[in-house]
C-alpha cells in the first residue's frame, strides 16, 4: 500500500474525532448499591489513550506517511493532586512501552471527566546522580510556600553482581515548584533504614521541622525486617535526612497490610485530626494484593494514630483487577475542595486512573465509627454479633 495524502488526512481527522469524543466523555456515579461512603464512577478518568495525538504520533505526511504511533504510552495511573485556582490538576504516571515512567500534569474542571494533559510532560531536573525511572509523584502544598513533589527514584543497584540486570534501588525525591511547570530538585532524601519508595510530606511544620511519611524497606521490593508507615522530623528539606524514622502504623499478621504498607497522598486537615489514606499489601495464590484504607491521627501530633477503622476502605472491583499488575489499588492523590468534598484518585492494576468521590463528613463518620479489627475470626464474629443486636427490632 503507498498511502495517499487523502488516506492520511482521512485517518488524522478519523484519530482526532474519536480522541475528541474520548476526552469529553461524561462520568457519571455508581449508584447501584452505595455503601454510603464514597461514590465509584463508571469510566476510568485517565486511560494511555487520553495522551495527547502529539506526544504519539509524527503528524507530518512526508515522514509518516502511514500515520504510525511512532511513541507509544502504556499506562496513565498512580497520579498526585492538588486544587489551584479552582482547578481539579492530577500528576499522572505516565509509562511508555519503554516502561519508563514520567509525570505529566492533567487538568479537570470538575474532578471528574473532562481531563486534558498539558502540552509537554514534566521536564524534571536531575540530581547529580540521574534516575532510571521515577514515579508515583505526591503533590503537597506546604506551608513553606512551596509545592512539593515527592517520588520515588529507581537505580540500577551498585551491588549487583554482575549479570544480574534487574537489582534496583529506590530512594524518595524530592523537588518544588510554584507552578508544576519549573521545578527545583532538591537531593534525595537520605535514610539510615534502608530504602525508600513511599516518601511523603506533612503539609505543615511540626515543631518547626518538615515531618516526613516514610517507608524504611530492606529491598527493592521486599521490606524484610523494616516496613510499615514511618515519621521522620527534619531540619532543612534542602538536605533532607533521616537518622530516626519511628514505625506509626505498622504491617500486622493476618490483616490487609500483612506484607507492607505505605502513606498514599499528605493526609487532609479536619476538626477532628489529620485524615490518612494509605495502601496496604498482602500476598495470596495469585501474588501481591493492594488495598486502600483509612486513619485518623491527632491534630497536634499526626504521629498519633487515634482511629483506625478495620479492614479495607477501597479494593479492586471488576474491571480494576486486572491490568500490568493486577489486583492493585494505589492511591498517591486526593482533592479536599472548598465545599469539603473529597476526590480520592486511584490507579488500578498499574494501567489505569479512577475517581471516588466523599466529603469530610463521610470520610471522618467513616474512620471514627468503623470497626477495629481484633485480629482473629472469634472478635470478628462478635462485632458482627454487636451490630446485629444493636439492630434489634429495627430490621
Ligand atoms: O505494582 C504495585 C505497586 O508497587 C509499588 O508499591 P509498593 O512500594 O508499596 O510496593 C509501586 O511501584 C507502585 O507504583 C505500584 O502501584
Amino acid at each position: 500500500m503507498n498511502p495517499t495524502r487523502k488516506y492520511f488526512d482521512d485517518r488524522l481527522k478519523d484519530l482526532q474525532k474519536q480522541h475528541k469524543k474520548l476526552l469529553e466523555k461524561a462520568n457519571k456515579p455508581i449508584t447501584k448499591f452505595y455503601n454510603g461512603i464514597y461514590y465509584r464512577y463508571k469510566n476510568p478518568v485517565l486511560t494511555a489513550e487520553h495522551t495527547p495525538l502529539h506526544w504519539r504520533y509524527d503528524l507530518n505526511f512526508e515522514t509518516n506517511p502511514y500515520l504510525m504511533q511512532r511513541i507509544g504510552i502504556n499506562a496513565t495511573f498512580n497520579s498526585g493532586a492538588i486544587y489551584l485556582d479552582g482547578k481539579y490538576l492530577l500528576m499522572v504516571r505516565v509509562e511508555g512501552w519503554d516502561r519508563k515512567s514520567f509525570f505529566a500534569v492533567a487538568e479537570s474542571p470538575n474532578g471528574i471527566d473532562n481531563w486534558r494533559f498539558w502540552e509537554r510532560p514534566v521536564c524534571l531536573p536531575e540530581t547529580g546522580d540521574p534516575a532510571t525511572n521515577v514515579y508515583d509523584m505526591r503533590l503537597v502544598s506546604h506551608e513553606d510556600g512551596w509545592i512539593y513533589g515527592l517520588f520515588c527514584v529507581e537505580r540500577k543497584d551498585p551491588q549487583a553482581p554482575s549479570g544480574d540486570t534487574s537489582m534496583a534501588t529506590a530512594t524518595g525525591g524530592i523537588a518544588r515548584t510554584n507552578d508544576l511547570v519549573t521545578w527545583q530538585r532538591l537531593p534525595d532524601f537520605v535514610s539510615h533504614h534502608g530504602q525508600q519508595r513511599n516518601l511523603v510530606l506533612h503539609p505543615e511544620f511540626i515543631h518547626g521541622k518538615y515531618a516526613f511519611y516514610t517507608r524504611p524497606q530492606d529491598g527493592f521490593i521486599e521490606v524484610g525486617a523494616g516496613g510499615g508507615i514511618g515519621w521522620a522530623l527534619v531540619d532543612d528539606i534542602t538536605k533532607a535526612e533521616a537518622p530516626d524514622e519511628t514505625i506509626i502504623d505498622a504491617k500486622v499478621y493476618h490483616t490487609i497490610k500483612e506484607l507492607k504498607n505505605g502513606q498514599g497522598p499528605a493526609p487532609i486537615k479536619t476538626e477532628k485530626g489529620w485524615l490518612h489514606l494509605a495502601h496496604g499489601v498482602r500476598g495470596c495464590a495469585a501474588g501481591l494484593r493492594y488495598v486502600l484504607y483509612l486513619m485518623l491521627s491527632d491534630l497536634n501530633d499526626p504521629s498519633k494514630i487515634i482511629a483506625r477503622p478495620g479492614g479495607y476502605f477501597m479494593a479492586p472491583e471488576k474491571d480494576e483487577r486486572i491490568g500490568d499488575v493486577s489486583n492493585v489499588l494505589f492511591s498517591n492523590g486526593w482533592i479536599r475542595n472548598e465545599k469539603d468534598e473529597v476526590f480520592i484518585y486511584y490507579g488500578s492494576s498499574d494501567t489505569r486512573m479512577h475517581v471516588a468521590t466523599s466529603t469530610v463528613g463521610q470520610l471522618l463518620d467513616y474512620v471514627l465509627n468503623t470497626p477495629e479489627d481484633k485480629f482473629t475470626t472469634a472478635e470478628s464474629v462478635k462485632t458482627i454479633n454487636r451490630l446485629i443486636d444493636k439492630n434489634r427490632g429495627l430490621y
